[in-house]
């Protein structure tokens, strides 16, 4: 039985290629740097934009055409297994990503909600024995059915608490039989509509609760993945609690968790949290704390979470520059938390997106990789913080300066004179580095 009859596996065709269903960049041999681009970049491929979601937006019901959803019930969760497994070796893809749900239909109650889970658990264990493809990282969906309306572990209603509880526990039961490098918590609805209404210190200190509880039974049941928070600064809440990298890793040291989680960064919620893709990866990094990336894009003229597939490389290259700068993304890898347009309906679409996906960052990969080799960025940073090299620059960095000391200094100064720093140089270096990889020069 096949899903995608049309389509053989996905090779390298080079750059020439015309033909649609092969990578022009992505050459997953290819060595850059110290490694493969395959070990670089550690696709992975999102189960619920690929396999689950049916296309309906708030004005239009579901449109795409899925040749597994002749099926319902627990035949489609086990009919999409199969599409899953045959769509990942067709793309010659490392990894995937699920929710609970993506993977299984919820029962009556818990009871046989797990049960339900159990089976395609079984059925995916089954798979992997003989797939290359691992598993990157599993969540909880605490956050589609109504009883998570006032959140999960935030939630008013210590009942949604303890069932939140109870999920996140199976979830990582999941992720160590199927040997997750990461687990994720994306908070969904932890966060609030209105604070009239709400009890801010209570809810944070129960996530902290939650988080403690869930770093304890990982130990218990020795599940040895990487925790990941997945920050976000609104929708579906008004105001999201993990809002940025910045706010979460604030919150995580203020309840001493921060030693057990990082981050995994998404483009599209960096951009409605204000930021640049970059910024986030770039304040993950310099703290130690870039886990994971959730690759995709928003789009700046609709400004909310479209999840579009990555195909802006100026954004893909300053993205791996990130990357490589934290000497790879150890456990993480590059999720396609993106979704076909609601017009790109056919299931070839599935395999052209991933494509476009694969080769822009493929392409961002060697482009950094040649701006960090020619160390192109690091010199102009280097020029441009120079004065703290040397005299008073260098008594701050050391510590041998205080005001009087610098008052002292500053009224023998005659006049400031500050160098230009070359913005549109630099910008105008990257696009002939760009045009250089994508020309082959
Ligand atoms: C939604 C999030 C979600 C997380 C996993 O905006 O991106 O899909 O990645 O729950
Ligand atoms: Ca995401
Ligand atoms: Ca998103």
């Amino acid at each position: 039985m096949s899903y995608f009859e049309n389509v053989t596996k996905i090779t390298y065709e080079g750059p020439k290629s015309t033909n649609p269903l092969s990578f022009k960049f992505y050459n997953p041999e290819e060595v850059v740097g110290n490694k493969t681009m395959e070990e670089h970049l550690r696709f992975a491929v999102a189960y619920w934009h690929t396999f689950t979601m049916d296309g309906s937006d708030p004005f239009g019901a579901g449109n795409m055409i899925r040749p597994w959803d002749r099926f319902s019930g627990m035949d489609l969760a086990k009919a999409r297994v199969e599409a899953a497994f045959e769509f990942f070796e067709k793309l010659n893809v490392p990894f995937f990503c699920f929710h609970d749900v993506d993977i299984a239909p919820e029962g009556d109650n818990l009871r046989e909600t797990f049960k339900n889970l159990d089976t395609i658990v079984d059925m995916i264990e089954d798979y992997m024995k003989t797939s290359k493809t691992k598993l990157l990282w599993n969540t909880a969906n605490m956050f589609t059915h109504p009883r998570f309306v006032h959140g999960a572990a935030t939630s008013s209603n210590a009942d949604v608490f303890a069932y939140s509880a109870a999920k996140v526990k199976k979830g990582l039961e999941i992720a160590k039989r199927l040997g997750a490098q990461n687990y994720v918590f994306w908070g969904g609805r932890e966060g609030y509509e209105s604070l009239l209404n709400t009890d801010l210190k209570l809810e944070w200190d129960n996530l902290a609760r939650f988080y403690r509880m869930a770093i304890d039974y990982a130990q218990e049941i020795g599940f040895d993945g990487q925790f990941l928070i997945e920050p976000k600064p609104k929708e579906p809440t008004k105001h999201q609690y993990d809002f940025d990298v910045a706010t979460a890793l604030s919150f995580l040291k203020t309840y001493d968790l921060d030693p057990y989680f990082k981050f995994n960064i998404e483009a599209n919620h960096a951009t409605l949290a204000g930021h640049t893709f970059e910024h986030e990866l770039r304040v993950a990094r310099i703290h130690g704390k870039l886990g994971s990336v959730d690759a995709n894009q928003g789009d700046p003229l609709l400004g909310w979470d479209t999840d579009e597939f990555p195909t802006d490389l100026y954004a893909t290259t300053l993205a791996m520059y990130e990357i490589l700068k934290n000497d790879g993304l150890g456990k993480g890898g590059l999720n396609f938390d993106a979704k076909v347009r609601r017009t790109s309906f056919e299931p070839i679409d599935l395999f052209y997106a991933h494509i476009a996906g694969m080769d822009s960052f493929a392409i961002g990969l060697k482009t950094a990789q040649k701006l960090l080799d020619d160390k192109v960025l690091d010199q102009f940073i280097e020029k441009r913080y120079e004065s703290y090299t040397h005299g008073i620059g260098l008594d701050i960095i050391n510590g041998d300066a205080d005001f009087k000391k610098l008052e002292a200094y500053a009224l023998q100064l005659t006049e400031v004179t500050n160098p230009s720093n070359h913005l549109e140089l630099i910008k105008s270096t990257i696009n002939q580095y760009l045009l250089n990889i994508v020309h082959d020069r």
